[in-house]
């Protein structure tokens, strides 16, 4: 398809080929869309380069989100590198794993702080500084969880943080709006990624799924990618602020 002829896309979150960022990555890269990924550190840069060499034309580029210079260099690295940003894809969570069992109750003050900076916080700073490059308009998405309108066993502070992104998308959609930039988010079913090996229990998280679910399955990353790519697109120009739900209909079930 040639849907993302010509634009130019951030992707923020590979950490390795079972990442949803991935997923994406290679549904825009189906649609000629030009990339840049971003990673997190050496530990997962050899990683993600062997991947973006895949796609021919990529950009690599270092990105701790916790840092704001980290966020400046990438977006001076764009501008000179694209000059004009169409798309920003935001895949990134971390919580603590003490703060991903037992009791909510027990989350600790720098937990919660760092969940939050690291899920939720990240996408203001990233959507502040590169919607400056998103001069033509443009479309940002980001990936969210159940677990931030109900309480999921373990989820924990995860969930919080996922309602602060949720409510991030609505009130940054509303700031962008006049600029033509839209911001949505993908709530997708539990998938086992490297993030999911967090969560305690993740088994019986996808067996509910595999009962519960109308579609009687679990959620594929490349389902995921696939409707990234149209929220990405100027398939989904009307959509704005919105949570758009990739999970086989799970969430509206018990
Ligand atoms: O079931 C699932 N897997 C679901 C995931 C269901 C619904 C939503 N999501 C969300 C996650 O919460 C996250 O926001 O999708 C997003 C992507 O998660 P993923 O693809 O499941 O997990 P993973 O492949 O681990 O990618 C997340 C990556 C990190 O990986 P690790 O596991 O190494 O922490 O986020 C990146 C990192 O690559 N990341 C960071 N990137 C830049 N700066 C940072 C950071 N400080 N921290 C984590």
């Amino acid at each position: 398809g040639d849907l993302l002829n010509g634009k130019n896309v951030v992707v923020m979150g590979v950490a390795n080929d079972r990442s949803i960022a991935w997923a994406i990555a290679q549904s825009l890269a189906a649609q000629g869309a030009r990339l840049a990924f971003t990673y997190e550190n050496e530990r997962v840069e050899g990683r993600v380069r062997k991947l973006a060499e895949t796609i021919p034309g990529s950009l690599l580029v270092p990105c701790n989100v916790t840092v704001d210079e980290d966020i400046d260099k990438l977006a001076e690295l764009l501008s000179a590198e694209f000059g004009v940003l169409h798309g920003l894809v935001h895949s990134i969570a971390f919580a603590k794993a003490e703060d991903l069992s037992g009791e909510f109750v027990d989350t600790s003050r720098e937990g919660f702080a760092l969940a939050h900076d690291i899920s939720a916080y990240s996408l203001i700073a990233v959507s502040g500084r590169l919607s400056k490059l998103m001069t033509e308009g443009g479309s940002i998405m980001t990936m969210t969880y159940l677990g931030s309108e109900r309480v999921m066993r373990n989820y924990n502070v995860m969930g919080v943080a996922k309602a602060a992104l949720e409510a991030s998308v609505r009130y940054l959609a509303n700031d962008l709006g006049p600029r033509n930039i839209r911001v949505n988010a993908v709530s997708a079913g539990p998938i086992r990624t490297l993030a999911a090996k967090g969560i305690s229990d993740f088994n019986s998280i996808l067996k509910q799924v595999e009962e519960k679910a109308p579609l009687r399955r679990t959620t594929e990353t490349a389902e995921v990618g696939d409707t990234a790519m149209f929220l990405i697109s100027h398939l989904s120009r009307g959509i704005t602020g919105e949570v758009i739900y990739v999970d086989g209909g799970y969430n509206f079930i018990g």
